[in-house]
């Protein structure tokens, strides 16, 4: 959440306490505290505030591109699936470059050979070329294959080569397994704001039942994104 999501939080949550207010003087505007109540928009706030803005693993490097911001991520035992879903976790997506401009950002990032982008091919495709989309499902605009790739290994589409990398070489692309463990890195891109490290006695964690990862905090006391920091209750 970024400051001006904030402040406009802010303004509803002061609009609401001051129609609680008026209501508890007999005036009739309760409209709001019809809808929720005071402490459920605060819970909701807190909730809004703790998810999807924090990276528990610290970028080995970063970048920005227009309103783009980087992160490179070095693998351990990741496939291009673990990557879609880390980078989707911390609030962002895998790395989908849609100019040379964006693609000369992400390779100016790599450290290793190869690196997991976030185009990915659908399945059931009768060609090698065929069907490559972005992660939110839209078809490609831009791309920059190797040249006699993508080719799912042998040239014979059958959905053993369904997602990306980056070669670091020159910034091509390769059409890679999405499954096996392979030792890459992986980029991840955000539009907006990117993920902060947690401070102030704070740990990035997903907390029980959530799917993106946020500023927690121990018991007795809460996350304030203000300061980057842990407050008592
Ligand atoms: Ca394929
Ligand atoms: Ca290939």
């Amino acid at each position: 959440m970024n400051n001006r999501s904030i402040a406009a939080l802010s303004a509803i949550l002061l609009a609401s306490t001051a129609s609680l207010a008026l209501g508890c003087m007999g005036e009739v505007d309760d409209t709001i505290a019809d809808e929720m109540t005071a402490d459920e928009m605060t819970a909701e706030a807190e909730q809004a505030i703790g998810g999807g803005s924090c990276t528990p693993t610290d970028p080995q490097r970063t970048t920005t591109s227009g309103p783009k911001t980087y992160f490179n991520f070095a693998a351990s035992d990741a496939n291009a699936n673990d990557a879609k879903a880390f980078c989707a976790a911390i609030g962002g997506q895998l790395a989908t470059p849609m100019s040379s401009a964006e693609n000369g950002a992400v390779k100016s990032l790599l450290v290793d050979q190869r690196t997991f982008l976030g185009p990915r091919q659908l399945s059931g495709q009768a060609v090698t070329s065929a069907g490559w989309v972005m992660p939110n499902g839209v078809p490609l605009s831009y791309s920059a294959f190797s040249s006699g790739e993508p080719n799912d290994s042998d040239g014979i589409e059958d959905g053993y080569q369904d997602c990306s990398a980056m070669n670091q070489s020159d910034g091509s692309w390769d059409d890679v397994s999405c499954t096996n463990t392979q030792g890459y890195d992986w980029v991840c891109e955000f539009g907006g704001p990117p993920p902060i490290h947690c401070g102030g006695g704070s740990t990035c964690a997903i907390p029980p039942g959530g799917s993106t990862y946020g500023c927690q905090c121990p018991a007795g006391s809460r996350f304030d994104p203000n300061i980057n920091a842990c407050r008592p209750n």
